[in-house]
């Protein structure tokens, strides 16, 4: 499509570099997802992760699923790939001798559990075990750079994965900044998180990514130079100061090209 986002031109743009594939906990060759809407299967209560429970796959996003606890409501939906080890067949608890529970915020009165757990497995489509894939092993260190790129689940949206940049490494840890959200979605996360995923992932796994936000980030010390008074927000993505070229390594871009018609760029 004419629009759609382009790493090849971004990457460029941006002067940067994606995260090397070897700084993920992701599979270098993508898993196949054979599972399909309506399947059952168990899955750690992302509220209580000590609990197994029932969840039925509402929906298929590239290599990752949209999950819903049964007995649970609508609103806690949650997502996971399938090579993770937070899912398993149905079968799976009781063979390691332990018990289904119900989930966190089960809508029925507990004692009814026993009965809808017999219900809601009652001629239920079970994902086979060959759908589950094993989970790719961790990096052996943080191996993730400031300013690298990379793709990343949105928390807050977890159905979405956008551009993203690493903004701090300590430790352990990575701070993933969104492209052009101004801060309000980063957020820390273990370098081997499940969540992030190299250059490339969505394309190869037919995943949508979004767009860059149009929020230019810009270093302090540009940002605090003066503001058109009338559109003080949109100043920094028509901003005549030229960036040195190459830039440094630091998660700073101009503005989106790939948000604008053809006909500008
Ligand atoms: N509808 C939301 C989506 C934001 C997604 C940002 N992802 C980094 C909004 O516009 O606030």
């Amino acid at each position: 499509a004419k629009d759609a986002f382009s790493w090849e031109e971004y990457l460029k743009e941006t002067s940067s570099l994606p995260a090397p594939p070897g700084c993920f906990r992701q599979a270098r060759v993508p898993p196949s997802n054979d599972f399909k809407v309506g399947m059952k299967l168990e899955a750690h209560d992302p509220r209580n992760s000590t609990s197994v429970c029932i969840a039925t796959v509402m929906g298929l996003t590239g290599v990752r699923l949209r999950l819903r606890l049964d007995g649970s409501d609508n609103s806690n939906d949650f997502w996971r790939l399938v090579d993770s080890s937070d899912i398993q067949p149905i079968g799976s608890c009781e063979k390691n001798g332990d018990m289904l529970q119900p989930p966190l915020g089960f809508r029925m009165n507990a004692s009814s559990w026993p009965m809808f757990l017999l219900r809601t497995l009652n001629g239920a489509e079970m994902a086979p075990a060959a759908a589950f894939k094993k989970e790719p092993s961790r990096p052996p260190q943080n191996l993730f750079k400031f300013g690298m790129k990379l793709e990343a689940v949105d928390k807050k949206n977890p159905y979405l994965i956008c551009p993203a940049t690493i903004g701090e490494v300590k430790g352990d840890e990575v701070f993933v900044m969104f492209d052009g959200w101004r801060g309000a979605f980063d957020y820390w996360c273990r370098h081997e998180s499940r969540d992030v995923f190299p250059v490339g992932w969505c394309s190869l796994t037919k995943h949508s990514l979004q767009l860059p936000g149009n929020s230019a980030s810009l270093p302090k010390a540009v940002s605090i130079l003066p503001t058109s008074p009338s559109k003080p927000s949109r100043r920094s993505m028509q901003s005549p100061y030229r960036l040195p070229n190459p830039l440094p390594a630091l998660p700073v871009r101009k503005g989106v090209r790939g948000r604008r018609p053809k006909s500008e760029t």
